[in-house]
């Protein structure tokens, strides 16, 4: 009786998915029935590491009591995404703190994000502190979403792995008005070579191929959303506005690429991430097999490695990767917590402005810039528990 009684409700929702008219598609309440259930092995892997960090956990200042949950958007009710993409309008209708003679194209406080971003990019990613300098970023979003505009979650993730398949059944990208919408319109377009500017190498460019749209977003809370700062990685790049610092106001567009998500995005892989052996299989694996294949799979905005912060999608997209690197780190706090891996420049490459930045190793004991003045060490952006972060992933 209760299997019929289920399979009776399926239909139901099966039946109002069939209606979709209006503000977007229709869900059932339950998503557990969507999407690529978690295997084994990787909740082996996640449950290990929520057992051992509430174990870590003293009676004062982060306690089990306290601890903030990250969880899925897909698990988050329609109330919390409602109140998550106010607040993001809100930081986006909210003055700028940065100084606006650092690049004149900072228009609002979301801004001040991808500003430093930008201005990071070549000392953040592919080195030692891309996952610290993340995991702080994360931080200052989700503080400034709740202190600034009263968002009252927490800062979800995209449920990448559970979706490789098909990203568009996730409610991160189903369309609606609680979703971060869709993909880009179609435009034509095809395979194209990024150059990457600030790298003393000639002309580093990444292949970008293209994907199933190429305009701007036209469904869900964020069609008509307007960006400025950037791009900066194009096929040309202006030597008058290398960073993309002028204001360029245009649409938020993306460029779904279903072949870096599909058979790559996998719990296959996730699992080989938070198995890997060491931080050096970490971060190699966190990169090759994960990061930029999930900004691929956006596309455009978020696939340009400067100013992806554009896209709001962003801070979702990296709390996946966060994610998968507490889990990594949660199998033994104590040898893992503060492991780093790589060297202080975009593969160890000098950087046309900033000299003083040596290509060699990188330390926990390092200041990375947050923007705003804020220069912590990398270690600082490395337990879950302190320093003010308290927070799990569900
Ligand atoms: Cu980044």
């Amino acid at each position: 009786m209760h299997i019929l009684g289920h399979s009776i409700l399926l239909g139901v929702c099966v039946a109002l998915l069939g209606k979709s008219a209006h503000a977007g598609p229709l869900r059932c309440n339950s998503s557990d029935n969507v999407g690529i259930p978690m295997p084994s092995e990787f909740k082996k892997y996640q449950d290990t590491y929520q057992k051992n960090i509430r174990a870590s956990l003293g009676t004062r200042g982060c306690t089990n009591k306290n601890i903030a949950v990250r969880k899925s958007w897909d698990e988050i009710d329609d109330a919390t995404r409602l109140d998550y993409i106010r607040a993001v309008h809100c930081l986006a209708a909210k003055p700028p703190k940065t100084d606006k003679s650092l690049a004149p194209g900072i228009v609002n406080r979301l801004d001040d994000f991808t500003y430093i971003h930008i201005n990071q990019t070549n000392i953040i990613h592919q080195s030692g502190y891309l996952l610290p300098w993340h995991r702080l970023f994360l931080w200052q979003i989700e503080t400034a979403l709740r202190d600034e505009c009263g968002y009252k979650g927490r800062l979800p993730y995209w449920d990448v792995p559970r979706f490789s398949d098909d990203q568009t059944k996730s409610r991160v990208f189903d369309g609606s008005m609680t979703s971060f919408g869709g993909n880009g319109a179609y435009v034509p377009h095809g395979l194209e070579h990024i150059i990457l500017p600030g790298l003393v190498i000639a002309n580093f460019s990444l292949p970008r191929a293209p994907g199933s749209g190429g305009g701007c977003v036209t469904s869900g809370p964020f069609a008509n959303f307007s960006i400025s700062l950037g791009p900066v990685a194009k096929p040309v790049i202006d030597p008058t506005d290398k960073y993309g610092y002028r204001a360029n106001p245009r649409c938020l567009g993306r460029d779904f690429n279903v072949a870096a998500s599909k058979g790559v995005l996998t719990w296959g892989n996730a699992t080989t991430i938070v198995a890997s052996e060491d931080i050096k299989a970490l971060r190699n694996n966190v990169e090759n097999l994960w990061h930029l294949n999930s900004h691929t799979f956006v596309g455009l905005e978020a696939a340009d490695p400067f100013s992806t912060p554009n896209d709001p999608v962003f801070y979702l997209l990296h709390a996946q990767i966060d994610r998968l690197w507490a889990i990594w780190q949660g199998q033994d706090l104590e040898s893992r917590t503060f492991a780093i891996d790589g060297n202080r420049t975009f593969l160890g490459l000098a950087l046309d402005y900033a000299p003083d930045v040596p290509p060699s190793l990188a330390t926990i004991e390092d200041p990375m810039d947050m923007g705003l003045g804020w220069f912590p060490k990398a270690k600082e952006g490395m337990p879950m528990t302190e320093g003010g972060r308290c927070y799990i992933y569900e």
